[in-house]
């Protein structure tokens, strides 16, 4: 499958919007797949997105192989380390943090996949991700060891969102961190969105449908969505598709 952004775009520009399921397979039970898929299935979800900060090795490619046999959705690598990047999946972000200063998320995790990447047919999606201030510190401030951009500094997120779409990255990806006490603005998320060519996700700390209609409204296209579901699958019944 080498389509998946080109579907995005397709669905940006008819205005269609997105949601992605997110599984970090280190939280998910492997033996609750059938169940969880089948809610995921019936739901408006477009994406599966399976990643985390801190993952077993293989843990990802088990999970990938798990979730194939009960889904046709793209299943979307969202690595928080290289050793998360399995050819069993479709494609695969390939995340620079723009938002922090810390040359390995720059960069130099990048050149140490490439060994990897070259022997696989995953799509890779260059895509520039801004983490932002959502009050309290998230994992991936922590182990990436860089700050998140502060909410209020709006021109400057956008600014930095702009800089990632001229160096080349295809999609922008605006990040509150998982779990977040408060999930990106919608002031940002429409500022950002003002700037930009390219699609724009945006995740952490999304938990009610109107959180996700309020971010679509203010120019998202993609919503991700993690901890809500891992919390209460119920939730899925209120994102259920129309038939
Ligand atoms: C985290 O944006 C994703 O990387 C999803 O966050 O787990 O808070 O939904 P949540």
């Amino acid at each position: 499958m080498k389509h998946i952004y080109n579907n995005i775009l397709q669905s940006v520009s008819v205005g269609k919007k997105l949601l992605a399921v997110l599984i970090d397979p280190d939280k998910f039970h492997l033996s609750n797949t059938e169940i969880f898929i089948k809610k995921v299935n019936e739901s408006i979800a477009t994406h599966i997105f399976v990643g985390g900060s801190e993952v077993d090795d293989k843990a990802t490619e088990v999970l990938v192989n798990a979730l194939k046999k009960y889904t046709h959705l793209p299943i979307v690598l969202f690595p928080g380390d290289v050793t998360q990047i399995t050819d069993k999946a479709d494609a695969l972000l390939f995340l620079s943090l723009i938002s922090g200063r810390n040359p390995e998320y720059l960069i130099g995790k990048h050149i140490q996949s490439v060994s990897k990447l070259e022997v696989t047919n995953l799509e890779i999606i260059p895509t520039g991700y801004i983490l932002i201030e959502n009050g309290k510190e998230t994992a991936v401030q922590r182990v990436t060891d860089t700050k998140p951009l502060p909410r209020e500094h709006v021109d400057y997120i956008a600014d930095t969102a702009k800089a990632g779409e001229l160096l080349g990255m295809k999609l922008i990806y605006l990040e509150a961190g998982s779990g977040a006490i408060h999930p990106v603005t919608t002031e940002i998320i429409t500022l950002v969105k003002g700037k930009l060519r390219v699609p724009l996700i945006v995740g952490g700390g999304i938990r009610t449908k109107l959180q996700i209609e309020n971010a679509y409204k203010a120019g998202a296209d993609l919503v991700v969505i993690g901890t809500a579901f891992e919390e209460d699958e119920s939730f899925f019944d209120s994102l259920k598709k129309k038939t």
